[in-house]
């Protein structure tokens, strides 16, 4: 299946969070890298105020159930000394979920697609850019979402680039 990951960093040297966190997700069998996006610099959505963040977008093919692919992300952020103080708060690494395949859950501890992803420009701009063909299940393609999304916050970073994993 195809499954979709966006990295997000506004703490800590966050270019070093992201490339760590492209790394590493791949360290283990099971996951197999397709591309990854661009690094765009974004101004924070939602929680307290904080600065910028970096966000890119990796695609990858797996056959691990989403609940071990949850795991690995979780162990990933941790790594990178990830606090969880206060919810859409300053973050080193965040590494979320966006599609597992078509798969729908309404599960709060692993909701899919990730339920804010259809309305963040931080996560759309660089997935359309690492796939341009991009479909965000139930609704629609990714190229058609952002035709309607103000992108003003998104910005890229040409300067910053993400190898494939090492
Ligand atoms: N969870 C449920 N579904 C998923 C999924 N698809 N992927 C659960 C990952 N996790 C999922 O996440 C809280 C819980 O969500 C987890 O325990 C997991 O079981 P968290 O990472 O601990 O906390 P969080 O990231 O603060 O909350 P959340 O809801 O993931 O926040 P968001 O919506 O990811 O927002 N602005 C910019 N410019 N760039 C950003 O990257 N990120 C956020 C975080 C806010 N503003 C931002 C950015
Ligand atoms: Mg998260």
């Amino acid at each position: 299946m195809r499954v979709v990951i966006a990295l997000g960093s506004n703490l800590g040297r966050r270019i070093d969070n992201l490339q760590g966190a492209v790394d590493s997700l791949f360290d283990a069998p099971g996951l197999t890298f397709v591309a990854v996006s661009p690094v765009y610099e974004t101004d924070p959505v939602g929680g307290p105020e904080q600065g910028p963040y970096l966000n890119a977008v990796v695609v990858a093919e797996s056959m691990l159930d989403p609940r071990t692919l949850l795991d690995r992300a979780q162990s990933v952020e941790n790594a990178f000394g990830r606090e969880r103080r206060e919810r859409w708060g300053p973050r080193t690494l965040d590494v979320d979920l966006i599609t597992v395949g078509n798969l729908m859950s309404d599960d709060p501890e692993l909701t899919l697609p990730h339920p804010r992803a259809h309305e963040r420009a931080f996560v759309l701009v660089p997935w359309a850019q690492a796939d341009p063909a991009a479909v965000l299940p139930g609704r629609g393609s990714v190229a058609a979402l952002l035709a309607d999304m103000d992108q003003s916050g998104v910005r890229l970073r040409p300067d910053l680039v993400l190898e494939p994993p090492a």
